[in-house]
């Protein structure tokens, strides 16, 4: 495969392809295996791992890349064969988080500024060695409007990182995915997600112009404009689709390689169908795909429930949904579809 960035991006959005997002941090997968009852340890955290990796119809057919964390880039099957090459045999490329978490931004409480910055350049270097040819890295925006979350020196810092990150991702020859998540835990409304969400974009490009990044060889990995959970509203896929291309339109360069949303706490098929409407009142001047860690994974992780036994059915679970997603990026996924399965 070519290792121009801009060829890289491409593939990471490829007609009906899209990235699975399995870079949970030590802290996140634990979590999710307490839902399940699984212990989290290096071995079990790689068996389930594997399980998705090695399903292999579903990841050649549609699934172009894999976010990875940094224990899982350097891991091995339990038959030897590093999980890089198992992913790579899929014709999927290899990508990492680089960032290292949000943590609390000193003297704006609610808000959060993503570290991660020292020692990147080297660290991209060995990930660069050890197959990644993305990367990866988060910034978390809350909304709580009557606390004055976010703050615009919020959204300027983390914006400003990511441009930093962006840029020595670059210069490594690692596309970066850059990943300004508003969150939709909040109380606010569809309008409100809207506004920050387009704060957040206008200083993110404002920043990546400034720090020289070359667009074409960069994916954006967004929100789509929700209102918050704690709202109580859920808003028709006509008008998410509605809101975030609009959204797009004003904010997002037609430059970049493409666009990979985050599925950020919907459900399965929310997230499934939210990504179809979008798709479907194009043509757009971007591929609109998915880069989904739990509406891709919740389901497959049940099945599996830490039991060897139950590899197949967690494989179909996660092949149904790849599947679903798939459909969802071409704009051809129906509800009946996934009665059907
Ligand atoms: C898979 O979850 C990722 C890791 O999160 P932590 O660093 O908190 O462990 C996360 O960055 C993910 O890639 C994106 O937020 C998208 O995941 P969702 O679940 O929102 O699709």
């Amino acid at each position: 495969m070519s290792e121009r960035l801009e060829d890289i991006a491409a593939a990471m959005v490829a007609d009906g392809k899209g990235l699975l997002a399995a870079d949970e941090s030590s802290g996140t997968i634990k979590k999710r295996f307490d839902v399940i009852g699984v212990e989290s340890t290096a071995d079990s955290r790689r068996d389930y791992r594997e399980m998705m990796f090695r399903a292999k119809e579903a990841m050649t057919r549609y699934i172009s890349g894999v976010i990875l964390y940094d224990e899982t880039i350097r891991q091995k099957a339990a038959d030897g064969t590093p999980l890089v090459d198992i992913i790579k045999a899929t014709s999927a490329i290899p990508g990492i988080k680089v960032d290292a978490g949000a943590k609390p931004l000193a003297g704006y409480p609610g808000d959060t500024i993503t570290e991660g910055l020292d020692g990147l350049r080297e660290r991209l270097a060995d990930y660069y060695r050890l197959g990644a040819r993305f990367a990866k890295w988060r910034a978390v925006i809350d909304i709580d409007v009557a606390k004055g979350v976010p703050s615009a020196t919020s959204i300027g810092s983390n914006a400003h990182a990511l441009a930093r990150y962006a840029a020595l991702c670059q210069e490594a020859g690692i596309v970066p995915i850059v990943e300004p998540e508003v969150l939709m835990d909040g109380a606010h409304d569809i309008g409100t997600c809207y506004e920050i969400s387009k704060a957040t974009l206008t200083e993110l490009y404002t920043e990546l112009y400034a720090a020289r990044v070359v667009l074409e060889g960069t994916i954006l990995k967004p929100n789509m404009v929700l209102a918050g959970k704690k709202s109580g509203k859920t808003s028709s896929p006509e008008e998410v689709a509605e809101k975030t291309i609009k959204l797009f339109r004003e904010t997002v360069p037609a430059a970049i390689g493409g666009i990979a949303f985050l599925s950020g706490g919907q459900s399965d098929e929310e997230a499934t169908a939210n990504l179809n409407a979008i798709n479907a009142i194009g043509p757009h001047p971007w591929k609109l795909t998915f880069s989904y860690g739990r509406a891709l994974q919740a389901a497959p992780q049940k099945a599996w429930s830490g039991k060897a036994a139950n590899v197949a059915a967690a494989q179909a679970a996660f092949a149904h949904r790849a599947h679903m997603n798939h459909l969802a990026a071409l704009g051809k996924w129906q509800p009946e579809l996934e009665q059907a399965a």
